[in-house]
């Protein structure tokens, strides 16, 4: 953690208990109940939710999508047009870049996660690049912007959600506009009728009620670019913008939750751990598991992923010596090497701290 900062910058908090518009944001987005760590492909309505402003009531009928900016062809397109084109379904595990924010001290005041800002969809779309490559990008383009249908007020500047992706990424043959998720029309709250999907980066490129993309000529300054999801230790750096998800490690907490500490309780006797990995520079290669709160490390079994950007599972056998208290930590290490570090990674924002899971557990005698 950086050294406390004293006075606190605006958006900071150190307040050790929840304050009110931390309470407001966690009322309307919601965590993945860790226990669905079980299911390979997360049940629609236990999927992570991050939604700035209000979900915006859409008519498909009337609905576009526009395709425009640095484009030899501009095109406006139906929702039955998009949908007659050739589509994929393949699972994609999404995280907020914010997970794990409400462990650092001080705070950034925003969605107060814990660890539970992630899932994993079986998402329905279509390639984006053969679109706007049809739509004929313009040489010297950079950058691809995509807004939402969404508006809001976000530090001080009115706004419709927007975020941009270089054209050397949006090029990517994984990146698609989605319809559907898990079999079904996206909900209203993950996007509905269309929504952009980024598999490896974090949630916040993945721009939901997808609205207008446009080619741009020039770096785009937008307010979800250059001024949120930066890593910054201080106000007034510029800072190095979030991209690619770091490698994480969750355990479905083992035997019963004390429902208001949730400590788990354990009979005695071995306890087969198991959970997810993932990362955006995957695949993992490797999971450890602690029953001593990092102090010692044991290898667990590692299954290859159901896709490329889908999340592994992993087991591990865990022989508790005995009755007592014990804390829990699992770590992923991925195929570039990175490695989820002990202590938190503390930044202004909250963004991409991926320091490793402690689960507090009773084994009884
Ligand atoms: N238009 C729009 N897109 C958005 C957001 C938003 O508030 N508005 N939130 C982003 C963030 S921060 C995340 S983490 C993901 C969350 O997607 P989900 O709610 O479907 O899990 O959507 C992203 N796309
Ligand atoms: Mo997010």
């Amino acid at each position: 953690m950086a050294d406390p900062i004293s006075p606190l910058p605006a958006g900071l908090t150190g307040d050790p208990g929840i304050t009110r518009e931390e309470l407001q944001l966690a009322t309307r987005n919601h965590g993945m109940p860790l226990e669905a760590l079980r299911w390979p492909v997360t049940p629609t309505g236990m999927h992570y939710l991050l939604i700035h402003y209000d979900v915006p009531m859409v008519d498909p009928a009337t609905w576009r999508l526009e395709i425009g900016g640095a484009v030899r062809r501009p095109r406006s397109l139906t929702l039955d047009e998009l949908r007659a084109r050739p589509s994929v379904t393949r699972p994609v595990t999404l995280e907020c870049a914010g997970n794990g924010r409400a462990r650092l001290s001080p705070r950034a005041v925003s969605q107060p996660w814990l660890l539970e800002a992630v899932g994993t969809s079986a998402w329905t779309g279509t390639p984006l690049w053969p679109l706007l490559d049809e739509a004929g990008v313009s040489d010297g383009a950079v950058d691809v912007v995509f807004t939402g249908l969404d508006e809001g007020v976000e530090g001080g500047v009115e706004q419709r959600y927007a975020r941009a992706l270089p054209v050397g990424e949006a090029r990517r043959g994984e990146v698609l506009l989605v319809w559907g998720m898990n079999g079904a029309d996206l909900p209203p709250q993950h996007g509905f009728p269309l929504r952009l999907l980024v598999p490896g980066w974090y949630g916040m490129t993945s721009v939901k009620w997808l609205s207008v993309i446009s080619v741009a000529t020039t770096p785009y300054r937008g307010y979800q670019q250059a001024r949120a999801y930066r890593w910054r230790s201080s106000p007034d750096e510029d800072g190095e913008p979030v991209t690619r998800i770091v490698p994480r490690s969750l355990m479905a907490p083992p035997g019963i939750p004390e429902f208001l500490s949730r400590r788990r309780f354990l009979p005695p006797g071995p306890c087969e751990l198991r959970g997810r990995a993932w990362s955006g520079t995957g695949p993992v290669v490797r999971v450890e598991v602690s029953a001593d709160g990092g102090r010692t490390w044991s290898d667990a079994e590692v299954e290859p992923a159901a896709a490329e950007f889908a999340w592994h599972s992993w087991r591990y056998r865990w022989e508790p010596p005995g009755p007592g208290d014990y804390t829990l930590c699992c770590r992923a290490t991925d195929a570039a090497g990175r490695r989820q570090p002990t202590e938190p990674r503390w930044n202004l924002g909250g963004y991409a701290d991926n320091d490793v899971q402690r689960v507090e557990v009773t084994v009884t005698a």
